[in-house]
């Protein structure tokens, strides 16, 4: 595997960072992931979009121009043959001082992985999965800020580890005001009366680019779209539930806190959109060789 780090290819084990950067000592640095299919990058101008709201958003400046972000990503896919897999961007605030202040830290670096991912078993999307509210919260938006994807990841990774402990492998979040937020990497959906309902990004959900894909693809068959504040309650009482994610895609969701959701299988619209989110993940994307 050759990985990108500030314009140069380094192999698995030469690829390295400074236990001084902020990345590593603080978390202090933002990141995507991305898909590729098919030899096209998925949504790339999104992501790379995203990536640099959550940058300037933390006062980071990307040493790249979003283009020269976004080649760099299809330059490392093409350095690692990459047809089908999953693309990490890293920027880190870069190497610094022990100490917080991050006018100390030189220049930001900017990292670039292609490799393989494989979130949830397949079974899962065959069946349907099982997830659990977890203690603890969604960030506050006068925190760090949920729509920040930075490298501090400690509040979705004991989310994580609470869904775990419980025996299943995500977990609902909610915020602190009790609505539904999201999942650990995913948002979520439901389905009430022919409906598509997912939580506003108020709430504390991050603005997913598979959120908003299947929210087109949902309007594309004529169903409606809303953003409501929903409780667990709406969850409980759902026709059906699915999460999406660049890494989950579209997964279904048949029970929630011991709640059976609708009839305990993947419900029709569900199928629906997996079936047309696939479609387009494998015919639309920046192509990795122009
Ligand atoms: N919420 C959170 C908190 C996320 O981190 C999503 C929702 C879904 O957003 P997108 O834009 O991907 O539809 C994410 C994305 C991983 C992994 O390694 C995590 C994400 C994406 C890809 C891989 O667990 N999170």
């Amino acid at each position: 595997m050759k990985i990108y780090i500030d314009g140069k290819y380094y192999g698995e084990r030469d690829a390295k960072v400074s236990v001084f950067d902020h990345g590593f000592l603080y978390g202090d640095g933002v990141f995507e992931g991305i898909r590729a299919y098919n030899g096209r990058v998925f949504k790339l101008k999104e992501h790379v979009d995203r990536l640099f709201w959550s940058a300037h958003a933390i006062l980071l400046r990307i040493p790249l121009t979003r283009a020269q972000v976004a080649e760099a990503v299809l330059a490392t896919c093409r350095a690692n043959r990459i047809r089908d897999g999953y693309v990490r961007l890293v920027v880190t605030r870069g190497r610094g001082t022990l100490g917080l202040n991050p006018n100390r830290c030189g220049k930001p670096s900017v990292i670039v992985i292609a490799g393989k991912i494989q979130l949830y078993p397949p079974e899962l999307y065959q069946k349907g999965m099982e997830i659990v509210t977890v203690p603890t919260t969604r960030n506050l938006h006068n925190a760090v800020n949920p729509a920040i994807k930075s490298l501090n990841y400690l509040n979705n990774i004991l989310a994580k580890i609470e869904a775990n402990n419980a025996g299943v492998e995500e977990a609902i979040m909610l915020n602190a005001e009790g609505y539904v937020a999201e999942c650990t990497g995913d948002n979520l959906f439901i389905v009430r009366d022919g409906q598509l309902l997912t939580p506003p990004l108020s709430a504390g959900a991050l603005h997913g680019i598979t959120r908003a894909v299947v929210m087109d693809l949902a309007r594309d068959e004529g169903w409606p779209v809303a953003e409501p504040n929903l409780t667990r309650y709406e969850l409980f009482n759902a026709e059906e539930c699915f999460l999406t994610g660049t890494g989950a895609e579209i997964i279904p969701v048949v029970k929630i806190d011991g709640r059976v959701i609708g009839n305990g299988k993947p419900g029709p619209l569900t199928i629906k959109l997996e079936q047309k989110y696939r479609a387009l993940t494998r015919t639309t994307g920046e192509p990795i060789h122009p």
